[in-house]
């Protein structure tokens, strides 16, 4: 079955070059995801099509009123017999990463809602949320940039979304390190030579070589990766030889 994302935002347009193009676009006409867009404009109630007021208490800029919210959410549910995961994109949520974006992956239904002005209405966030998904630690008008990477990141985990399934096991973050160099044709240009090992022939000197390669810019790089790739790849201490902790299980 196919998985089914809906996108609610005052912007759907923003969304059709990245659901057209590429990955996303070729999963979609494969029928490995169905993508919705919803316009959350299209569930105000009054004659100006208002979705934002003044806060409560004062202070400046404006908040995204529950009532449109809470009805394009309710009214994309009810489309589907699945409910869906209602994540919230704003800077407040859990950083996105690959392991939250393959939890993703797993679901049969994902609704992200994308904001615009200073924030959404506390109770969106209390009672309507699932979860709360940030892209990064800076600010940006809207939660649509960051509700594209989460369609794309996801979309090509899904099964027959990406050529060749190879790729996306062998890719630098599922093993913990960040890529090695890579290289192709020509073998120099402006001077530069591709480094010989990897015009040598011997895929066991190859494979040593890049794995050399991605931990040591792992080391250098992201030593907060690296920490925790030491950490993963450390076999069971003599003490504790069965890994089930210090002392002898029966
Ligand atoms: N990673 N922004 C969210 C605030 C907002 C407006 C309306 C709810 C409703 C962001 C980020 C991000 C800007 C999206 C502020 N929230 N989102 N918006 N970084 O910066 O996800």
């Amino acid at each position: 079955m196919a998985m089914r994302i809906d996108i609610l935002t005052l912007f759907p347009e923003m969304f059709d070059p990245v659901l057209s193009t590429s990955i996303v676009g070729r999963a979609a006409q494969a029928g490995a995801v169905e993508i919705h867009l919803t316009n959350i404009r299209d569930f105000t109630r009054d004659n100006y099509r208002k979705v934002d007021d003044a806060p409560f208490g004062g202070g400046p800029g404006m908040v995204m009123m529950c009532q449109p919210v809470f009805d394009a959410v309710e009214g994309v549910q009810a489309q589907a017999p699945e409910r869906g995961t209602v994540v919230l994109l704003s800077p407040q949520g859990r950083r996105l990463d690959q392991p939250l974006v393959e939890e993703l992956a797993e679901l049969e239904r994902l609704i992200l809602v994308a904001g615009r002005y200073e924030g959404f209405d506390d109770r969106i966030r209390q009672s309507l949320a699932d979860m709360e998904v940030s892209l990064g630690d800076f600010v940006l008008s809207g939660g649509e940039i960051p509700a594209m990477a989460v369609v794309e990141a996801v979309v090509r985990l899904l099964p027959g979304a990406v050529g060749e399934p190879d790729s996306i096991k062998e890719e630098s973050f599922s093993m913990g390190l960040l890529e090695y160099p890579q290289y192709t044709r020509p073998r120099e240009f402006r001077g530069m030579e591709v480094p010989d090992v990897l015009v040598s022939g011997d895929h066991g000197r190859i494979d040593a070589w890049r794995i050399e390669q991605a931990q040591q810019r792992t080391r250098s790089r992201r030593p907060d990766l690296w920490q925790e790739y030491v950490k993963n790849s450390q076999s069971p201490r003599p003490e504790d030889a069965d890994g089930d902790g210090p002392g002898e299980t029966p």
